[in-house]
C-alpha cells in the first residue's frame, strides 16, 4: 500500500484534503495513507524555530537544516541504498512534475513530500536527505503545500482501485496528448445557449467525430506544443 507522508509547518491544511473526494475515499477504503507531520515537532529550541537568515545576505529567510533532516530521517530513515522511502522536495527550481512521473511514483511504497516555505531550504538538506526536487509549474506559490497536494492527487489516481473505472486515467488529457473538448448536461437550453444538435442526434459516429474535432481545435489554439508530433488524426 502507498503511504504518503507530508512534512510541513501547516499540517492543518491537509485535514480537509485527506478526508475529501476521490483521495479521501481511497484512504477510507484502505488503498493509501496520507499523514501530515508538523515540522515544528522536530525542533528542540523553546521557540520551535524552523528558519534563519541566509548566508551571503539577501531578502527573506531560509529553512534551517536540523529540523528538516531530523523529520525526514524519522519518517524515511537515512539516505542510501537501504532506504525504502522516496523523498521529494517541493521546490520552484525542481524538475517539472508530469503525469508520467505521477504514474511511476504510484508504484512506490512510501513517498515523503517535503514542503518548503520562505525563500528556500538549506542546500545541505537536499544533499543529505532528498532524492528528487519537483516543481508543479512556472508560477510562484508561497510554499510547497499546494504542490504536495497536487502530487498526492495525481499519484493517487494511478494507485490500482482508487478510480472506479480502470480506463478513465488513460483517456484523459495528457494521457491522450490532446485537450478535451466541451461538455454539456441538461437543460438543453440555458440562458439562450443551446446544447449542440449533434450531441442530441444519437449518431455515435458523428458525436465521436465532432468531439475529436473540438478537441483538436482547442489543442491547436491553447496547447500547440502537444501537437508538434505532427499527427492529425
Ligand atoms: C519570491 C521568491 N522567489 C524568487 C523568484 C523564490 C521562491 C521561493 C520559494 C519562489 C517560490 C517559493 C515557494 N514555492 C514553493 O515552495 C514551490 C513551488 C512554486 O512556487 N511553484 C511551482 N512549484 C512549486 S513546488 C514548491
Amino acid at each position: 500500500m502507498l503511504r504518503i507522508e507530508v512534512i510541513t509547518i501547516f499540517p492543518e491544511l491537509f485535514e480537509a484534503f485527506r478526508t475529501t473526494g476521490v483521495l479521501g475515499g481511497a484512504i477510507e477504503r484502505g488503498l493509501l495513507e496520507l499523514s501530515a507531520h508538523d515540522l515544528r515537532r522536530f525542533t528542540r529550541d523553546r521557540h520551535r524555530t524552523v528558519d534563519d537568515i541566509p548566508y551571503g545576505g539577501g531578502p527573506g529567510m531560509v529553512m534551517k537544516p536540523e529540523p528538516l533532516v531530523e523529520a525526514i530521517e524519522a519518517l524515511a530513515g537515512a539516505k542510501g541504498p537501504e532506504r525504502k522511502a522516496h523523498v521529494m522536495l517541493m521546490a520552484p527550481q525542481g524538475a517539472p512534475f508530469t503525469g508520467q512521473r505521477a504514474r511511476e511514483l504510484a508504484r512506490e511504497e512510501q513517498l515523503v513530500l517535503v514542503c518548503g516555505r520562505y525563500e528556500g531550504v538549506d542546500q545541505r538538506v537536499i544533499e543529505l536527505a532528498v532524492d528528487e526536487e519537483i516543481s508543479i509549474g512556472d508560477y510562484v506559490l508561497s510554499g510547497g503545500e499546494v504542490a504536495a497536494m497536487a502530487v498526492s492527487e495525481a499519484v493517487s489516481r494511478f494507485v490500482p482501485g482508487v478510480l472506479g473505472n480502470p480506463d478513465s486515467t488513460a483517456s484523459e488529457s495528457f494521457e491522450s496528448d490532446r485537450l478535451e473538448g466541451p461538455h454539456y448536461t441538461r437543460p438543453v437550453e440555458f440562458r439562450g445557449l443551446a446544447v449542440p444538435e449533434v450531441l442530441r442526434s444519437g449518431n455515435h459516429a458523428e458525436i465521436a467525430r465532432w468531439r475529436r474535432e473540438r478537441a483538436l481545435e482547442r489543442t491547436r489554439s491553447r496547447r500547440p506544443d502537444l501537437l508538434t508530433g505532427g499527427e492529425e488524426r
